[in-house]
């Protein structure tokens, strides 16, 4: 039971949450913040009409009291600010929510698979759901798409924004000789994520099927969370220094593109949570290290790559005309197997689109459906 009390004990009043036994002082600083006062928030959009940053440092409550069904809490503060205060609202606030449901690792066992039609993802019921597992696995599996020229964009506004590259606002990967990358030829690609070697590295990834005769290019697919989880287990300190040294990967396309970046191999979020991997054996350059970080990096990095391989880890199946995967570029990594282009055509088209918008539209429906 979480609970907003008021204590009286001190010189200046105090709003304290609690929860069982443990009382936590909420600061004068963070409730003045807080507040949704009309003449603080514009109340269509909650945006801030204030500057926190300004507010005097030694800011103090001055005075506290409930209304008469405690469903208000009445506060002045000393800069001469006084409004009411929801406690519900205050007490969702001292929890940093991305409201929107934890990842769930997995492995090649993953039952049931998040496989959806295009048509019912029309429904927003659907899409909810679709969402749901897209966020909590990492990726989508869909049929039924449509497999026109330039469907993939259709199929991209679904979920978000198409982000423009280097590579136009889609790209055709089929088999060509002189392509400017090894996506495009016949050999097989392991397992790896897409462009590390940008700034910001795309966040989410759509490859959608519009021939295959071929008997090869099987997709894999791969969770670093599962993976890394074991290195950590294994290896704790392999771990950290994978999530801690810098990695440069670079990019070349004649004088059209030179990408670079600069980034440990492991991501972590602002609160030290991992998120994904960039992880592209063909294009990273590790910096100089003393012998022995070299080889304990190389240890730890050996590893991971030998489990992004290990079967136990990927899920392997075949991509037909109107099916398509969509994955979290840096969480989930993927590649595909060999094929003979002398068998038929293979074509698919990929396309980016950030991270943000699977989310913020989950989080729409969310609220939708009051979930
Ligand atoms: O051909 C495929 O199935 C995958 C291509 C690929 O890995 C890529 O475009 O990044």
């Amino acid at each position: 039971m979480i609970s907003i009390e008021l204590d009286f004990s001190a010189n200046s009043p105090q709003v304290v949450l609690r929860q069982s036994a443990k009382a936590t002082p909420l600061p004068a600083l963070w409730l003045r913040a807080r507040s949704y006062d009309p003449g603080q928030r514009d109340t269509v959009t909650g945006q801030r009409l204030m500057n926190p940053h300004q507010l005097p440092t030694d800011l103090a409550l001055t005075a506290a009291s409930w209304n008469a069904n405690r469903t208000q809490l009445h506060l002045a503060f000393s800069d001469g600010f006084a409004g009411d205060f929801d406690p519900q609202e205050l007490i969702s606030g001292t929890t940093i929510s991305e409201e929107c449901p934890e990842p769930q690792p997995w492995t090649s066992d993953l039952a049931p698979q998040p496989v959806y039609a295009w048509g019912e993802l029309a429904q927003d019921a659907v899409l909810h759901r679709a969402l749901r597992d897209f966020i909590t696995r990492g990726f989508l599996l869909v049929h039924g798409s449509p497999t026109q020229a330039d469907s993939i964009l259709e199929v991209a506004k679904r979920f978000g924004y198409v982000r423009d590259t280097n590579f136009g606002a889609f790209f055709e990967v089929y088999s060509r000789p002189g392509s400017n990358d090894l996506a495009y030829r016949p050999v097989p690609l392991g397992p790896h994520t897409d462009n590390p070697y940008r700034d910001p590295v795309p966040g989410i990834q759509i490859l959608l099927c519009l021939q295959n005769e071929t008997s090869g290019g099987l997709s894999t697919l791969v969770d670093s969370l599962a993976v890394a989880a074991q290195v950590r287990a294994e290896d704790p300190e392999g771990f950290a220094l994978l999530s801690r040294v810098p990695v440069r990967f670079e990019y070349r396309d004649g004088d059209k593109a030179h990408l670079v970046a600069v980034t440990p191999l492991i991501e972590l979020d602002g609160q030290g949570h991992m998120t994904g991997v960039h992880y592209s054996p063909r294009l990273d350059d590790i910096p100089l290290m003393s012998e022995a970080d070299t080889r304990r990096y190389h240890a730890a990095r050996k590893r991971l790559g030998q489990l992004f391989e290990d079967p136990r880890y990927e899920l392997r199946f075949r991509l037909d005309p109107g099916w398509f995967m969509m994955f979290d570029n840096n969480r989930v990594l993927h590649g595909r197997t060999e094929f003979n282009p002398a068998e038929g055509h293979r074509q698919l088209q990929g396309c980016y689109i950030d991270r943000d918008g699977p989310r913020s539209s989950y989080r729409v429906l969310s609220r939708r459906f009051g979930a």
